[in-house]
């Protein structure tokens, strides 16, 4: 048996193509369907559809053989007891920080608004900046409009969600970010074959795209 998570939304959306490339095709869709696991046309492969931020968790435990997560989740969680064999080029954006355009510096440490609260850390502390970082699960763009935080630190792709907001993305990206296969260490080890033979067959799909 071969387990992959995966995520609902747009990290399904673009992986399905490559999978389709590695002959692995979904008998449903988990966008109609209510089963969180999904049989495919491959009787020992199944498709386990998981919150982004859980997948590597899952993956670490071994509860999925391999999963597809964004370096945004990775950079923030940690990639311990995990193998990161290759980058699917899909679901790109940036990390940043965004803000008001012109806001004047504060007259105390900078709050900053985030759910990459460890990235955000780790980036103001190689500055050198003394920031106060406030842990938030979503919609990180109220946070200056309320004057909760200063700025935010969130994943970017059109900008068009900061615009409406009256916000803009502040200096250079923290990362630019994609979706990786992730792999269990162990599962590598136990099921060698089948999942080098996936790499290999993603690895391949990743790169007949980039020529197309
Ligand atoms: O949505 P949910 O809370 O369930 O979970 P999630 O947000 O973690 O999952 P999902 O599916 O939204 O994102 C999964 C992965 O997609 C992220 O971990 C990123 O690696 C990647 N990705 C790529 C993005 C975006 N682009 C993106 N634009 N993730 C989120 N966004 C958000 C962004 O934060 C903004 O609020 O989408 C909004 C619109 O972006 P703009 O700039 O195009 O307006
Ligand atoms: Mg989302």
């Amino acid at each position: 048996m071969l387990k992959i998570a995966l995520s609902k939304g747009r990290i399904f959306k673009e992986t399905l193509p490559l999978l389709a490339y590695a002959g692995i095709v979904p008998t449903e869709d988990p966008e109609t369907s209510r089963k969180l696991v999904l049989d495919t046309n491959q009787e020992e492969v199944k498709l386990v559809i998981i919150r982004a931020t859980d997948v590597p968790t899952y993956v670490k435990y071994g509860a999925a053989d391999v999963g597809v997560a964004g370096k945004d989740v990775l950079l923030e969680q940690g990639e311990d007891g995990l193998y990161e064999p290759l980058d699917l080029k899909i679901a790109h954006c940036r990390l940043m920080v965004a803000g008001p355009p012109n806001l004047p510096p504060p007259p105390r440490r900078l709050r900053i608004a985030t759910k990459y609260v460890n990235v955000t850390q780790r980036y103001y502390a190689q500055r050198g900046e003394q920031v106060e970082v406030i842990k938030l699960y979503g919609s990180m763009e109220l946070a200056p409009l309320l004057g909760l935080a200063d700025y935010i630190v969130d994943v970017v792709d059109t900008g068009n969600t900061l615009r409406a907001n009256g916000l803009a993305p502040l200096g250079d990206p923290i990362a630019e970010i994609s979706s990786r296969l992730i792999v269990n260490k162990a599962a590598m080890k136990t099921k060698s074959q089948r999942i080098k033979e996936l790499i290999g067959q993603l690895q391949q799909a990743v790169a007949d795209k980039a020529t197309l």
